[in-house]
Parts: structure tokens; sequence; C-alpha cells
């Protein structure tokens, strides 16, 4: 669950998302005070299938709403890149923002994607791909997380996802438990999220 403000000419619109099993994510833009009251809740501690209902009759009820989508990131999982470098994601800093959808893709076999342990924002669920499997990854904290091929990460196979610009985080990426030459690839790739924001 996602939520951010947009000032525009137009005054505060409000942007929710709402993520429905089976379904791409939908993007709800209004300007409706109706959805700030929704939004009121505390969504985090509301079940899952109460949420959707919510934001469902939220939908349905604002007549001015303007359905966008987000965007789709595509990162493939490869034995080898242009520059030759060997088990790599094809992107190691991913920067996105908050109702992307990070679509990890094995272009080559054997590997899979996944969170690290403690090395993901607050409220972000984790996900672990199987392996030579897509996996899809629902962005919908600002932060920063730390992604791995279990198998390959001693190789240096991570890649680091940045959402917002939020670097916050950064020290509970870097305590991670990440192997190998995983570890320092994470390292440079905060080092380098901090030094040079998008
Ligand atoms: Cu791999």
């Amino acid at each position: 669950m996602g939520v951010a403000n947009f000032k525009l000419d137009s005054g505060k619109l409000l942007l929710l998302h709402a993520h429905v099993p089976n379904c791409r994510p939908i993007w709800i833009v209004s300007g409706n005070n109706f959805l700030r009251t929704y939004l009121g809740y505390k969504t985090k501690n509301l079940e899952k299938s109460k949420m959707r209902k919510l934001l469902l009759s939220a939908a349905l009820l604002v007549g001015s709403t303007v359905a966008a989508f987000a965007d789709t990131i595509e990162v493939q999982m490869l034995n080898a890149n242009d520059a030759g470098d060997k088990m790599v994601f094809s992107q190691e800093l991913i920067r996105a923002e908050v109702g992307d959808v990070i679509r990890f893709i094995p272009t080559d076999r054997s590997h899979n994607a996944e969170s690290v342990k403690d090395a993901l924002p607050e409220g972000q669920e984790a996900f672990k791909g199987k392996m030579s499997s897509e996996v899809e990854y629902l962005v919908t904290e600002t932060g920063l997380t730390a992604v791995v091929c279990q198998p390959h990460q001693t190789m240096g196979m991570v890649a680091l996802i940045v959402v917002g610009n939020d670097v916050s985080n950064a020290q509970d990426i870097l305590d991670a438990r990440v192997r190998g030459q995983g570890k320092d690839k994470i390292k440079a790739l905060v080092e380098e999220a901090i030094a040079s924001p998008s």
C-alpha cells in the first residue's frame, strides 16, 4: 500500500495504490476528500481483504477518478552482461518510485532474485523468487532494498533498489548479511546511491 501526495496546479491531489490479486496494480488519482477519509485509517493495520474492499469502494464512489499505470522495470538475470561481467543483474542500481513493479527475468537459467533479511524499508514486503523463475516486486515504500541471487551473491550477483531517493535505511543495508563479493558490491552501490541522487 503506497500513498503519496502530489502538488499540482489544481491543489493537492492524492495518489493511492491498490493491489488486487491477479490484476495489474491500479493507481487512483483524485483530489476528492472522500479518499482522504479512507486514508485516515491506519492502513497498514487493516486486514488486506478489508483494505481491498475499502479501496475498491473508494474507487467506485469517486466520480473524478483517473486511472494511471505505474512503471514496470525489467531487470534481467544474466550469466554475463555485454561488458563481460559474469553472473550479474542487468541493472545493479535500480531506481524506482512507489507503485512501480520491478520484474526480474530469468534470461539465463539457474539464477533467482530475492530480498535480503532486514535489508528493506519498514513496511515493505520481502520477496523471494524461485530458481530460473520470473519474480515481481511491488514497490510500496521508499528506501533501499538489497537484492541477491542466492547461488551467485558470493560472485557479486546483487542489486540495490533505491525508491524515491530515500537512503535513510542505508545502515541496515550495510549491516545485512550478504556474502562474498556481493557484500562489497552492495556497499559500493549504497555509496553510489548516496553520492548521486537521481
Ligand atoms: Cu545468479
